[in-house]
C-alpha cells in the first residue's frame, strides 16, 4: 500500500513538479495528459483511432468519447471527477456529479491487449475512486477505495495502469461513497474492441446509458409584483 500510494498519487497543482517524488519516473517524464472537457450534452461524432490497432468506434448517444494520447506502449487517458450541471429538459438544470464536464462521463475506448494508463483527478468535495467494472486486472487497480487502494482525496490524482485482457462493453463508476456518487450520475462506458477487427465486425455501433434521477421540483408562482417566489 505504501508503495502504491507513493507511486500513484500526484498533487493537484503543479503536477509535474509537485508530484515528482511520488510517481514513477516514466510518468514523471511524460507529465499529465490533458484532461479534455465537454461543454455540450449533445451527441458527439465517434472518435476514430489515430494510433494503435484500427476499430469501428462507437457512437455514445447523448455523449462523447474521451480522447487519449499514445505514450510509448501506453494509451493515456485523463478523467476528472467533478460536479457538473446538465440541462435535462429546456430550463430544467440538474446539479449532478460526473466526469470531464458531463454526466454520464465520456466513453473510454481501446482495444483488447492495449496497455492503458488512466489518470483520475478528484475535483469533488469528497473522496472518490474508480472501479473498472468487469475488467480483468490486478487487484490494486480495481478501484475500491479503502480496500484495494487509498481513496483519492479531493484535489489529488491517482494513476491506474492495466492491460485490457478481454473485449466487451464495460462501464466505470466509483467505489468510494458509491451509492451517493452513482446516484449523482458518476458512471461511463468502457468499450474494449476485439484485437482482430474482423471479429464480430459491425457497421455501426451505439452505446447509451440509462439513468434515473429523483429531482426535487421547485414550483414557482408569479405574484402581482412580478417577483418569483417558491411555493
Ligand atoms: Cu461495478
Amino acid at each position: 500500500m505504501t508503495d502504491l500510494s507513493r507511486r500513484n498519487f500526484l498533487g493537484a497543482g503543479g503536477l509535474a513538479l509537485a508530484g515528482a517524488s511520488m510517481i514513477s519516473g516514466r510518468v514523471q517524464a511524460a507529465g499529465l495528459p490533458e484532461a479534455p472537457t465537454m461543454t455540450e450534452a449533445t451527441m458527439q461524432p465517434p472518435l476514430h483511432p489515430q494510433s494503435g490497432p484500427d476499430y469501428q468506434p462507437v457512437v455514445t448517444l447523448n455523449g462523447w468519447t474521451l480522447p487519449w494520447r499514445q505514450n510509448g506502449d501506453w494509451k493515456e487517458f485523463h478523467l476528472v471527477a467533478e460536479p457538473v450541471v446538465r440541462e435535462m429538459a429546456p430550463g430544467m438544470k440538474a446539479h449532478l456529479w460526473g466526469y470531464n464536464g458531463q454526466s454520464p462521463g465520456p466513453t473510454i475506448e481501446a482495444v483488447e491487449g492495449d496497455k492503458v494508463r488512466i489518470f483520475v483527478t478528484n475535483r469533488l468535495p469528497e473522496n472518490t475512486a474508480v472501479h473498472w467494472h468487469g475488467q480483468l486486472l490486478p487487484n490494486g487497480m480495481d478501484g475500491v477505495g479503502g480496500l484495494t487502494q487509498p481513496h483519492i482525496l479531493p484535489g489529488k490524482t491517482f494513476v491506474y495502469e492495466f492491460i485490457l485482457r478481454k473485449s466487451g462493453t464495460f462501464m466505470y463508476h466509483p467505489h468510494s461513497d458509491e451509492m451517493v456518487q452513482m446516484a449523482m450520475g458518476m458512471m461511463g462506458f468502457f468499450v474494449v474492441h476485439p484485437r482482430d477487427p474482423a471479429e464480430r465486425r459491425v457497421d455501426r455501433d451505439f452505446v447509451f446509458l440509462l439513468n434515473a434521477f429523483d429531482i426535487e421540483a421547485i414550483i414557482y408562482c408569479l405574484t402581482a409584483g412580478s417577483s418569483i417566489v417558491p411555493i
